[in-house]
């Protein structure tokens, strides 16, 4: 902010005016960028001079011998030079002047090219006029800023009115092919150093940069219809004034305003507009605190009053949940765009205040409706994001997401980025917070074009967004749209900026606001009358008037009026599920049957595999004729069996294709011919539901997000991310926290989500062993201290009432169970009428199948899904005693929260001196030890499959069962983690404090497992060793 620029001076003087008169057709430059290879070179910089020279060498021996292009080239350069030998003097000789004249065409080339890599140094970007946006207030020394900077190509004022041919990048000369050195560098200021700051050149692709050239550079191609400008005048009207009425009515509450960026809603929409022209239905938008009031308002049209209620304290909320703030409420609307007479659908995805956090979901729920539309290029259905300059540089989330962008299971085939660079954040200056130019730098990773634009200037913003969809929309990758401008106010309506921006705040209250500076512009040049321009204001005003009026009869907030993925059909009219039943999970034994001969199998024909895959294969056949299934085959059953049903299965994460630990191999790849594979999954009923397994790029944060986006956008699909080892997931901690156990409360949102966290201390050390249940379980909604009441649904109705599902499995059944759970468990009813007609292209609930069809309905099912958290296994993946019966998964079979003992404990139930209740793995140390410790008929075993919700019900069942038995929980985690927190009070609630249930396990401990292999069996022998000690206790008082 203490870098104050002094404007060089500039050759553009006597330009002004100039672009806007000359009408110029378009060039093909498609036509123009290919050629053979000896064509005249487009891109040489100063290194190519002895490449030109042999060629020019050898067209002074036989012009032929060089392409036509060099050909006219030197033949134009030697009648020029000829002509130009002053009258008295001695005629050099040809070659030496043509010499000159070469080098001096590629002193220019080199000048153009200097132009479209940095032009953007010295763009007038911040509309402050006293910063530098890219933090440098130094000009590059290839820039013709002032007179004597010729010299650095070798050039002088005399040449300034000599005439260059141009190359083939640049199209600076519309229809001419040669313009006047003056006239190149004042079309190159005039493209690349005004307002417009270009960042492009450093994409690979070159048709990309040409197209981008062309765009920008073509005289002429920034004019606007009057009607364009009227439009553009209303469009900023509207957001300026929608501040100043919320100023006015609520002076002292938060709202972020976007005063000194009023220029994002004309910019948003300007994309809409442009992206609906070009065929976009469906438009998914993520934007943080900073106008989202304004977009809600004025982008997705959302209710006026619905706004203004938000701001009456005195209103309560209509539905259950802890709601939310009002600016970080979604919405979703489906209306006519007015521009382009078209059905659009906009929504804007609900977000937590920590910022980015949206991106990588929003780009999930893109990619869900694009798939199940079928929109495979995008054509569609696209994303746009909306950033802070502080958070976009900062956030690392935002790299993570750029990443999906290209990747074939994650791309949305682009995404408009649009920046509000008010150049600042909170208090702290650019400066302090990024160590790159701009805060967009994080976008050249991906080749992502990048545009910045002073926000003061309508129409070059107005332009550059335009600009910004059709690329979207023709080359489907992202593309970055800066708009530098400034922040009116504080970081909120109730900061003193002053206090830690002294200068920048001087000059920014003396600031025009740019609706003022655009109408006298208008008016000036007569595009509108000044009345014209009060009326507009007026209407707007009045328009804010009478939803406040309307506004202030509303008695009550509805939550659900700002949820941004509506699933129709899904709740009754009062927004309550459909029923309150819990189906049997189990299928037919033909089907575990068919869907384990298929995973044992390679479906495609001529297709080798791995000699190792090959072994495994013959396993599962051999378990599939034993009717025993293994995990991965549970799962395999799972998946397979909910896809017949027509529901869409989604694995990602890190190397899900394989399995971290080699258990899974859902994409066959044959030995011999390269990039060749076979998903068995897919080939398992003729008129299944599509299943995608993805390995994600190695981000959880990211890739998490993303996948809750996508599961955002449907009921009907299990969705599942799976991290590499379960610790792995406190890098994506944010979206677990403020999306995944609170986006109910907060949103009325409901999302089916499942998470495989690997989980287990098997001496790996302190990482890769603990997925940290006790962080979920302490996020678990239902009380501990609150005695039940236990009614005939008590399970489902607990499921409904709770923030997530936590369970860990201990046999390949109950996961099974579980998985299949998740979608069926449902308070469902068949739908017959009130929903929307399906596109042609998606799930279908008439035909029960994928595929066009044009005249099902939308939503094929009705279930109630809800997140759920699943410590998978590790070791027990081959456990020989970690397999299931078909017995356990046929028909009529179901998912058991608690799996009671049932060995000899339970048939003599008054003999037994203990039960032990524990969860997921230990569960098979323990049975070993009891058995060899001969205490099969003494101590009961019994696990619970489900944690949270607490199994109130069973668990009181079997403590009862076993009158006379001490009760121990025993966990292999460390005290201070695991499940033993969680347990505890629940056990004392239903237990009635009568009976103390004691702790076996691992000492507490700061590290969740030690890295010594002794010490880990030590203490494994050691607790184990408590476990069956059946006078452990004795004397204790709890
Ligand atoms: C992850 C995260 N960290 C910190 C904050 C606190 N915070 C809220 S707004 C803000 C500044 C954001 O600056 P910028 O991205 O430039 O947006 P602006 O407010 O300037 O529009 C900060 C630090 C937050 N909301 N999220
Ligand atoms: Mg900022």
């Amino acid at each position: 902010m203490s870098q104050l620029r002094l404007l060089p001076f500039r050759l553009r003087a006597q330009a002004t005016g100039l672009l806007a008169t000359r009408a110029v057709p378009e060039r093909n430059w498609r036509s123009r960028s290919s050629g053979p290879p000896a064509a005249f070179p487009s891109g040489l910089g100063g290194g190519s001079s002895s490449y030109m020279e042999a060629m020019y060498s050898a067209w002074l021996e036989n012009p032929q011998s060089v392409h036509k292009s060099w050909d006219s080239f030197f033949q134009k350069t030697s009648e020029e030079a000829s002509h130009a030998a002053p009258e008295g003097r001695p005629v050099p000789s040809q070659r030496t002047t043509t010499s000159k004249l070469v080098e001096d065409h590629l002193a220019v080339q080199s000048l153009i090219r200097a132009y479209q890599i940095r032009g953007h140094h010295v763009a007038q970007l911040d509309p402050l006029g006293i910063l530098d946006a890219d933090l440098d207030s130094f000009v590059p020394s290839d820039l013709i800023t002032t007179i004597d900077k010729l010299a650095f190509y070798d050039l002088g004022e005399a040449d300034l009115d000599k005439e260059f041919q141009l190359p083939t990048t640049t199209f600076i000369g519309g229809s001419e092919n040669t313009l006047s050195l003056r006239e190149i560098i004042r079309r190159l200021e005039s493209t690349y150093c005004q307002h417009i700051g270009l960042e492009f050149m450093f994409i690979n692709d070159v048709e990309q940069c040409q197209w981008i050239r062309q765009k920008f550079e073509t005289p002429g191609v920034m004019q606007f219809s009057s009607e364009e400008k009227r439009t553009l005048l209303a469009r900023l009207v509207r957001s300026m004034r929608f501040e100043d009425f919320l100023a006015r009515k609520w002076s002292s509450e938060k709202r972020f305003g976007l005063e000194g960026c009023e220029v994002m809603i004309p910019a948003l929409k300007t994309i809409i507009d442009k992206s609906s022209e070009m065929g976009i239905e469906n438009v998914i938008l993520g934007m943080p605190h900073r106008g989202r009031l304004n977009v809600l308002a004025n982008v997705i049209r959302k209710d006026l009053e619905q706004i203004f209620c938000q701001f009456d304290p005195k209103l309560e909320a209509a539905d259950e949940g802890s709601g939310d703030v009002k600016y970080h409420l979604g919405m979703y609307h489906e209306r006519i765009n007015r521009v382009t007479n078209r059905n659009i659908t906009l929504s804007l995805v609900a977000n937590p205040s920590h910022l980015e956090a949206v991106d990588p979901v929003v780009q999930g729920k893109t990619k869900a409706e694009q798939f199940y539309r079928g929109d495979t290029q995008g054509r569609k259905v696209m994303s746009i994001l909306v950033h802070g300059d502080a958070a976009f540089a900062g956030q690392g989330v935002v790299y993570e997401t750029f990443h999906l962008s290209d990747l074939p299971s994650y791309t949305t085939n682009g995404t408009v980025h649009v920046v509000v660079n008010n150049q600042i954040g909170f208090t702290t200056d650019p400066r302090m917070a990024r160590s790159s130019p701009y805060p967009t730098d994080v976008a050249r990773v991906v080749n992502a074009p990048i545009f910045h634009v002073n926000a003061d200037d309508p129409e070059a913003v107005i332009y550059v967004c335009s600009v910004a969809a059709e690329w979207r929309n023709t080359f489907n990758k992202d593309v970055v749209v800066d708009l530098v401008c400034y922040r009116r106010r504080g970081h909120n309506e109730m900061d003193e900026p002053m206090f830690t921006q002294p200068l920048m705040y001087k000059q920014i209250h003396r600031q025009v606001p740019v609706l003022k500076k655009y109408a006298d512009k208008l008016i000036a040049e007569g595009t509108v009358t000044l009345q014209e321009f009060e009326e507009e204001i007026a209407k707007y005003d009045r328009i804010c008037e009478e939803a406040y009026g309307r506004s202030k009869d509303k008695k009550i907030l509805h939550i659900k009026h700002w949820l941004d993925s509506p699933w129709p059909g899904f709740f009754n009219m009062d927004g309550e599920p459909k029923s309150m039943t819990c189906p049997t999970t189990g299928i037919p034994e033909d089907m575990l049957t068919h869907i384990g001969t298929v995973a044992s199998s390679v479906p495609l024909e001529d297709f080798k595999i791995h000699t190792g895959l090959s072994r495994i294969l013959r396993s599962r056949a051999d378990m599939t004729r034993k009717r025993l299934v293994d995990w991965a085959l549970a799962e395999y059953m799972a998946f397979g069996s909910l896809l017949k049903e027509g529901i869409h299965v989604r694995l990602s994460g890190q190397d899900v294709e394989r399995g971290t630990f080699s258990h899974r191999h859902h994409v066959l790849h044959d030995q011999e011919v390269d990039r060749r594979t076979c998903v068995p999954m897919n080939h398992l009923w003729p008129d299944q539901a599509p299943y995608t397994v993805c390995n994600s790029s190695l981000s959880e944060y990211g890739v998490l997000g993303f996948e809750l986006g996508y599961a955002m956008a449907s009921p009907n699909a299990l969705v599942l991310w799976e991290a590499q080892f379960g610790d792995f997931h406190n890098t994506a901690q944010c979206i677990i926290d403020q999306f995944i156990s609170t986006g109910q409360a907060k949103w009325v949102r409901h999302n089916g989500i499942v998470l495989l966290l690997p989980h287990g201390m098997e001496g790996m050390g302190p990482e890769h062993s603990s997925a940290r249940p006790e962080r979920f379980l302490q996020m678990s909604n239902d009380d501990s201290d609150a005695y039940p009441v236990f009614t005939e649904d008590f399970e489902v109705s607990q499921l409904y009432d709770c923030n997530w599902i936590v369970v860990n499995c201990s046999t390949p059944a109950s996961y099974f169970h579980v998985l299949r759970r998740q979608i069926l468990l449902p308070f469902r009813k068949p739908v017959s009428a009130g929903l929307p007609t399906c596109p042609p292209t998606v799930h279908c609930s008439a035909v029960r199948r994928w595929g066009p069809c044009g005249q099902g309905l939308l939503a094929a099912r009705h279930v109630f899904p809800l997140q759920l958290i699943i410590f998978t296994p590790k070791s027990l993946l081959r456990h020989p005693e970690a397999k299931s019966s078909f017995d356990q998964m046929v028909s009529g079979t179901s998912f058991q929260r608690v799996i009671p003992e049932d060995g000899k404990a339970a048939q003599a139930p008054g003999q037994v001196r203990r039960l032990i209740f524990c969860t997921g793995k230990v569960y098979y140390d323990l049975v070993k030890e009891r058995s060899s410790q001969g205490l099969d008929g003494q101590v009961a075993l019994t696990r619970l499959e489900q944690i949270s919700p607490f199994p109130f019900d069973l668990i009181r069942q079997e403590a009862e069962r076993f009158p006379g038995a001490e009760l121990v929980w025993c966990q292999e985690e460390h005290k201070n983690m695991g499940y033993y927190d969680y347990i505890s009070p629940r056990f004392m609630t239903i237990l009635g404090r009568t009976r103390p249930i004691w702790y076996v396990g691992r000492e507490p401990a700061a590290a969740p497992a030690t890295g010594n292999r002794n010490t880990h069996l030590v203490s494994l022998r050691k607790f184990l060793d408590t476990a069956f000690d059946l006078r452990a206790f004795e004397g204790k008082t709890f």
